[in-house]
């Protein structure tokens, strides 16, 4: 009789101890919670999602609100909304939400902050990929303790763009990204040897109402939607309450953010010198 395997803590930690989960993290960078949200808070936040859209309807060109990207099919779509808590209570509700913060918080300490939200529509174009980047580069602080949660609205997955990251490449530091001409981080990693080795990859599909986190430090792109459906995806940006930022924009809605715990007004510092962004017209740049 062929034994069904077991699924690693970062295919299904959901199904390992806090402290399983944590040591995980800290050794590989990431998890995968597959199913995180009831059918209930997925319906709500795909029907948000489909009220703010539809004041997106008829642009081509992107504003505050909306990055505008056109289409394989000639067609123009949202590639991402910029700070969705301020536009939807139910975006802003999300990053309450205990069962995230509950993981964040074994991950990070009790006092949580939030950095940043976006959402990431990943249409059907080749626009919409995401080259190699770290996160840490684009709004450095004064420690680590600060990830990216992914929320997923619709199944992510190698066809249309699923996230590919190199397990424990956080813990190799934050590697200098490329600025562009205006100064902006081009997204793009200086010395691209650290990605040589393709067999260190994995692809990390998730399914619509499950949750991918990563660190700051965590190596990670996406491929470009090769179906004909957006598939979207809610990041939030969590970090602990005693880490301070030194660099990158501080203008997003909730910056700041007291989520849990208290502001303990003390700032942890880890040694190192680090390139800092420059200005960032491209609001698209700013955040990775
Ligand atoms: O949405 C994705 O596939 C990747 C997002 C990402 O890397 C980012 O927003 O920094």
């Amino acid at each position: 009789m062929v034994q069904a395997t077991r699924p690693t803590v970062g295919q299904a930690a959901g199904a390992y101890s806090a402290e399983e989960q944590k040591a995980f993290y800290e050794d590989q960078g990431y998890l995968v919670f597959p199913e995180l949200l009831s059918g209930e808070e997925l319906g709500t936040l795909r029907s948000a999602l489909a009220e703010v859209l539809a004041e997106a309807e008829g642009l081509t060109e992107s504003t505050d609100k909306f990055s505008i990207t056109r289409g394989t099919d000639g067609k123009y779509y949202v590639r991402r909304i910029f700070s969705p808590i301020a536009h939807h209570q139910a975006f802003h509700d999300l990053v309450f939400n205990p069962k995230i913060v509950d993981v964040v918080e074994n991950l990070i300490g009790p006092n949580i902050q939030l950095h940043h939200t976006k959402l990431n529509l990943k249409p059907p174009s080749k626009e919409a990929r995401f080259e190699w980047h770290q996160d840490y580069p684009f709004f450095p602080h004064t420690n680590y303790d600060l990830l990216a949660v992914m929320i997923y609205f619709d199944a992510s997955t190698e066809q249309n763009g699923c996230l590919t990251i190199v397990p424990g490449s956080h813990t190799w530091g934050p590697r200098n990204h490329m600025f562009a001409k205006d100064g902006a981080f081009s997204s793009q990693l200086e010395d691209r040897s650290v990605l040589e080795d393709r067999s260190r990859w994995i692809n990390v599909p998730v399914p619509a109402g499950g949750m991918e986190l990563h660190h700051c430090n965590m190596l990670h792109s996406s491929g470009p939607n090769q179906t004909d459906q957006p598939r979207s995806a809610m990041v939030i940006q969590y970090r602990a309450a005693d880490n301070v930022a030194v660099g990158g924009a501080t203008t997003h809605a909730g910056f700041g953010m007291q989520i849990r715990g208290e502001n303990p007004y003390r700032v942890r510092m880890i040694e190192g010198v680090f390139k800092l962004p420059g200005e960032i017209k491209d609001p698209l740049q700013r955040d990775g």
